[in-house]
């Protein structure tokens, strides 16, 4: 019912009186004022007149669903959100709720306070200065075809980014970098059998407002953030929407037709790896090679010293003579 009494704050510019919200929802005036008062609790700025009503002035800055659905044009990802105001993991939480969960919900949070990147590292996600979500997917597409996944969630903030006339460049497969530094990281994990897909969790996380103060100092010479770059605070309602959005559209053509080109485009564009000296790291195992491609399957092409090309579909890789990760 609340959420009923803030849609209808929203969708009027003007004041609207506590009598027509009381008959659109059969709700008493001591209701109506009791969702106010909770609403103004949560940072919504409600101006009430008494022989107006109620106008909303302001909302808070959160990345709940009353708040983010206003800019969403998705059919099923983002319709059903669950929003912490402090987590451990949204992927780890999304993993827990997934096969419960419809497809397309997403867990977000405002701060996460054991934020995962690939192999138990660590991700910085300090109190409403970024996006730190996950969206719990259901294809219908073989465990080893998941990886390509997160090509998509890159190729996503990518398109998002452009929006805001930001152009980030992407280091295969899952991060995206502004002057050289990440600003976003995709952690795409699943639930599978042997040859069947159960869920997919994909964790996308954006630095949106950080500070320079906000970025722990041991990540100072690899982090950076959007408002950082463009000198100006970003909305992240709209951005968390607009990723949705675009994310939406590039996982449907690929469930349906299993065609993956717009993201294979976007990353092959803008890679900082194509054409450059790399290093792969696998496990114990280094070896050194030039980028030459990303292939139709999202794989990295490499050609090694040996004159070998391979395609690889994970791994660590980075520029030659700069730290991974
Ligand atoms: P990654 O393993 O490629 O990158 C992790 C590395 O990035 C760290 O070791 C550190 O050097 C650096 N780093 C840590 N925090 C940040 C940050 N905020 N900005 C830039 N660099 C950083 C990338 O893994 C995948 C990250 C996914 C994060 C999302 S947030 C929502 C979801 N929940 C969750 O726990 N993880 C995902």
């Amino acid at each position: 019912m609340k959420n009923n009494v803030l849609r209808i704050l929203k969708s009027s510019r003007e004041y609207i009186s506590g009598e027509e919200i009381s008959k659109e929802f059969h709700m008493t005036r001591a209701a109506i004022w009791k969702h106010i008062k909770s609403l103004r609790e949560e940072g919504y700025n409600i101006e009430s007149v008494p022989s107006k009503g109620y106008r909303l002035i302001s909302s808070p800055d959160l990345l709940i669903q009353e708040e983010i659905e206003e800019y969403l044009s998705t059919d099923f990802i983002g319709r059903n959100i669950i929003h912490y105001d402090s987590i451990g993991s949204t992927n780890k939480d999304a993993k827990e709720v997934a096969s419960t969960s419809r497809e397309g919900t997403v867990i977000i949070a405002e701060e996460q306070t054991e934020g995962r990147g690939r192999m138990g590292r660590a991700w910085a996600s300090p109190k409403a200065k970024g996006i730190w979500m996950t969206i719990v997917l259901k294809p219908k597409i073989e465990p080893m075809k998941v990886a390509r996944l997160t090509l998509l969630g890159a190729a996503a903030v990518f398109n998002a980014l452009g929006e805001l006339n930001v152009k980030p460049q992407i280091k295969w497969p899952n991060d995206l970098l502004l002057d050289g530094k990440k600003i976003c990281g995709i952690l795409t994990e699943m639930g599978a059998e042997l040859n069947m897909v159960n869920y997919v969790v994909m964790g996308i996380g954006v630095n949106v407002n950080f500070d320079e103060e906000d970025i722990p100092e041991e990540i100072k010479d690899r982090a950076t953030s959007i408002k950082i770059y463009k000198s100006v605070e970003i909305d992240r309602k709209e951005l968390t929407a607009n990723i949705l959005n675009e994310f939406e559209k590039l996982y449907v053509k690929f469930c349906e037709t299993g065609e993956m080109g717009d993201s294979i485009k976007i990353c092959r564009e803008n890679s900082i790896f194509l054409g450059e000296e790399v290093r792969i790291i696998r496990g114990d195992e280094v070896r050194l090679g030039k980028a030459v491609d990303i292939d139709e399957n999202g794989q990295l092409v490499v050609e090694f010293s040996d004159n070998n090309i391979e395609s690889i579909y994970s791994g660590e890789v980075s520029l030659r003579g700069i730290n991974p990760a």
